[in-house]
């Protein structure tokens, strides 16, 4: 049975949603172009004016923002409304360049809350709940963002913040914890950590997961819902659109419903900017439409996504946004091939390995070269050289039958790498330190 936190909003015919879109966009167009120079500039240089905008038909017309305006116009630059109006700021966790900070007003927490309340009961959760918010607190969104939906469904909330992992599983068994919310990687490793103390599922109350803010695949999701065996619900979104709760996954877990009366999504195609058809690959662009301090319009997130209007079981009309394969800035090309480690990632747990693994690239006499660690769990390992070595060649032949290029895998020995409590690191692409 789907339950929902606004089914008058959730379930709306399309056309209906599009007119409140439309609605909303023709006044958020004029609120910018007033109110904020730098949006100005940038339309008048493509000669658009407000009027031009009377539907969502015409958001084409507007000019992209990408992040390096944000970074031109930080920190005030894109304030829409007065600072004495606001009343919260965070900031992307990025360490390269400028710090992007976004800025909230007290409706923009509350519509950002609601976002985020709509995920919590598209997994399941009521006021009967105990939810423990495992996600970092601070600037960065995620703990503020799923401590205030939590707070707004009623559920009792444990503000956990990320860390200390045996202190989060002793307080999930004497609280009863009923759903967890933290990054997929922390997810895993609060599940391994379970079974290291010699507890098992049962020992905990946990019935579903809220994970996000990094790209995880279907076989991670798998692995975590059976270590702690629960439901695992994917929740998106970035500190420039408010934070989590773009968009979430409801009971069919097909991919995540965006909160279209806030957030207009559109794909483009990275290269050109052109508007792509339902169904394609390409870039995920969002405008903000009821934001008041931090509106964006067409804001290129550089995700890579692929929407869908499908009908989905679980009622609701919003559209749906498959898991983000990746980001395009986080694309490796090695050797002229595209790779994603998220499809490395896959070929790891389909072959039974952990999801513990480290990607180096690196460019040696003008050759690109690709080593993937990949940790072992106890019964893998052998003390026998030949059968390492055999492993070894299997996982690398299975790994170029995805990729089309040849890796050194290297298996390293049980819990030899670092577990991340946050958004985990992945890659190191050392061919950046000689550029
Ligand atoms: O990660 C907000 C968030 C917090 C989302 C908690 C979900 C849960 P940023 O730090 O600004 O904000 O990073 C945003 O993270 O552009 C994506 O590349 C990536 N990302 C976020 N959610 C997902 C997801 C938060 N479910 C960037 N799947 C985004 C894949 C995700 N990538």
């Amino acid at each position: 049975m789907a339950n929902y936190w606004n089914q008058e909003i959730e379930c709306m015919p399309y056309e209906d949603m599009k007119k409140l879109q439309s609605e909303r966009l023709v006044a958020q167009v004029k609120h910018v172009y007033e109110n904020v120079e730098y949006y100005r500039n940038l339309m008048d240089e493509k000669g658009v004016k407000p009027e031009d905008i009377q539907s969502v038909d015409d958001l084409h017309k507007l000019p992209f923002l990408t992040k390096a305006d944000l970074r031109d116009a930080y920190p005030y630059g894109l304030l829409a409304k007065p600072l004495s109006d606001c009343v919260r700021i965070q900031s992307t966790s990025g360490t390269t360049g400028k710090r992007v900070v976004a800025f909230y007003t007290q409706n923009d927490i509350e519509l950002w809350e609601n976002c985020c309340a709509r995920a919590i009961v598209a997994a399941g959760g009521t006021k009967d709940d105990v939810c423990q918010v495992a996600y970092g607190y601070g600037l960065f969104t995620g703990g503020p963002g799923l401590n205030g939906g939590s707070h707004k469904v009623g559920c009792l909330t444990l503000p956990m913040s990320s860390g200390n992992t045996e202190r989060q599983i002793g307080f999930m068994r004497d609280l009863g914890s009923t759903i967890l919310c933290c990054t997929p990687s922390y997810a895993a490793y609060i599940g391994e950590t379970l079974h290291e103390m010699g507890l098992t599922p049962d020992d905990i109350s946990l019935k579903a997961g809220i994970f996000g803010a990094e790209p995880w695949t279907e076989e991670m999701r798998k692995s975590i819902e059976a270590s702690l065996d629960i439901k695992a619900y994917d929740i998106y979104g970035l500190t420039e659109t408010s934070g989590p709760g773009v968009s979430f996954e409801c009971c069919e877990q097909t991919g995540m419903h965006i909160n279209e009366d806030h957030f207009i999504p559109e794909i483009i195609d990275p290269e050109t900017g052109e508007v792509l058809p339902e169904g394609e690959v390409g870039e995920l662009v969002f405008t903000s439409i009821t934001k008041e301090a931090f509106p964006l319009l067409r804001y290129r997130t550089r995700d890579l996504c692929v929407l869908s209007r499908k009908k989905c079981s679980c009622g609701r009309t919003l559209i749906k946004m498959r898991k983000p394969m990746g980001r395009s800035d986080d694309m490796l090309i090695i050797r002229g091939v595209n790779v994603f480690p998220s499809q490395i990632e896959t070929v790891l747990i389909e072959q039974g390995y952990s999801p513990n693994y480290l990607i180096e690239v690196d460019r040696v006499n003008n050759t690109d070269t690709l080593d993937i660690s990949v940790e072992m769990n106890p019964e893998q390992f052998s003390d026998k050289m030949k059968v390492m070595q055999e492993k070894e060649k299997a996982l690398a032949l299975a790994i170029k039958t995805m990729l089309g290029i040849n890796p050194k895998v290297h298996l390293v020995s049980p819990k030899s790498i670092t577990r991340s409590e946050g958004k985990a690191v992945r890659v190191i692409d050392k061919r950046k330190l000689h550029d």
